[in-house]
């Protein structure tokens, strides 16, 4: 019967369509790039895909600074595959959101114009060694506690992208953890540098789940349709329950005055993180928005000799081949 429905000529809010829509998704069915859907549910995906797409390529920036600076060989050997890790999520997530109808060229105007968001993490600065451990720890560590759960999203393409980039996320997260560990078994100072890192992107690796569930405006139609599977805040609080025992464990102290076991709700009780900071940031106030946006600007003109020369040898293949026949 659906099949039958997507052959007709049926309007967007035609009430049976979207009921057997929302009947796919509460019976876990994958949604496929060529089935019918509700824009609305087109749009959240192009939202969220793309935006994250955008976290990845944006995120490579704060690490890609630390590159040539790396204390060893190995060190610089893992971080430079980290960093190519990442380039190649974008371009997974690219390729996901293209299959909703919006090209790739389309995606990157919204980011250089600011219409489309990339993760507020990323507009911090990464100042010492210390913070690449902290950023693999902290927000690869966030990362993937959000995007385990979209493994099982309701849009095909997007779940899919979404296993192969778990696994090197959970590959970052403990190199990460490995550089915090040699950081805090070493010399004062190192020990010093890692807790001066937990202490700068705490808060800001909060923030990485989104307002608050009284604030969030797409949480509960995009959980309705299994774009999102869980809400920001159980989010937020798995990551701090999972993260406190290995603070803990390299012998840290985690920012916050207010951190406390609760045995009742089996968790921690924590400080939010300062909301109106993170707004001020999502405008394009935080330390770095200006550097990161600017800087993928430039790598867009920087690359559009490729570009150029792409279309064109695709052109004068086109010609040849029209000659031929
Ligand atoms: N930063 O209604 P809400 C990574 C925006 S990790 C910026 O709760 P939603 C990486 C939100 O877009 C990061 N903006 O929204 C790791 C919305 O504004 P718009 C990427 C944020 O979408 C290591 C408004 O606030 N991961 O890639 O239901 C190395 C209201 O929020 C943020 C993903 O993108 C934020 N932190 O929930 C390299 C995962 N939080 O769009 C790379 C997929 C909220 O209406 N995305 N906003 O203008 C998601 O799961 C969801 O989109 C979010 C937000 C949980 C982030």
């Amino acid at each position: 019967m659906y099949a039958q429905m997507i052959k007709s000529e049926a309007t967007q809010d035609d009430p049976a369509l979207l009921e057997a829509f929302q009947a796919r998704i509460d019976d876990n069915q994958k949604i496929e790039p060529k089935d019918w859907m509700p824009e609305g549910y087109r749009k959240t995906l192009i939202r969220q895909i793309g935006q994250h797409a955008h976290s990845e390529i944006v995120g490579q920036l704060p690490e890609g600074n630390w590159i040539t600076r790396a204390p060893t060989l190995e060190r610089k050997a893992i971080l430079l595959a980290k960093v190519q890790d990442e380039a190649g999520h974008g371009l997974y997530l690219y390729c996901a959101a293209e299959t909703l109808g919006v090209s790739r060229d389309e995606l990157f105007e919204m980011l250089h114009s600011g219409r489309m968001k990339y993760s507020s993490i990323f507009n911090y600065p990464t100042l010492t060694w210390a913070d690449m451990g902290a950023v693999g720890w902290l927000v690869d560590g966030a990362a993937i506690m959000n995007q385990v759960p979209l493994q099982r999203t309701s849009y095909g393409p997007y779940a899919r992208a979404m296993v192969r980039i778990c696994k090197e996320e959970s590959f970052h997260q403990r190199q990460g953890y490995d550089i915090m560990m040699k950081m805090c078994k070493g010399t004062d100072a190192q020990k010093k540098m890692a807790q001066d890192a937990l202490n700068r992107l705490w808060y800001p690796s909060l923030m990485m789940f989104g307002p608050s569930d009284k604030d969030s405006v797409h949480s509960e139609q995009s959980m309705a349709w299994k774009i999102k599977m869980n809400t920001n805040d159980e989010l937020r609080q798995k990551f701090v329950d999972q993260t406190v025992p290995q603070a803990e464990y390299l012998g840290l102290s985690v920012p916050d005055e207010n951190l406390k076991w609760n045995e009742e709700k089996g968790g921690y009780d924590f400080s939010e993180p300062d909301w109106s900071e993170f707004y001020d940031v999502l405008k394009g106030n935080g330390p770095c928005n200006t550097e990161r946006l600017n800087t993928r600007k430039q790598a867009w003109a920087d690359g559009a000799w490729v570009r150029e020369g792409m279309l064109a040898h695709a052109a004068k293949k086109r010609i040849a081949k029209v000659a031929a026949q």
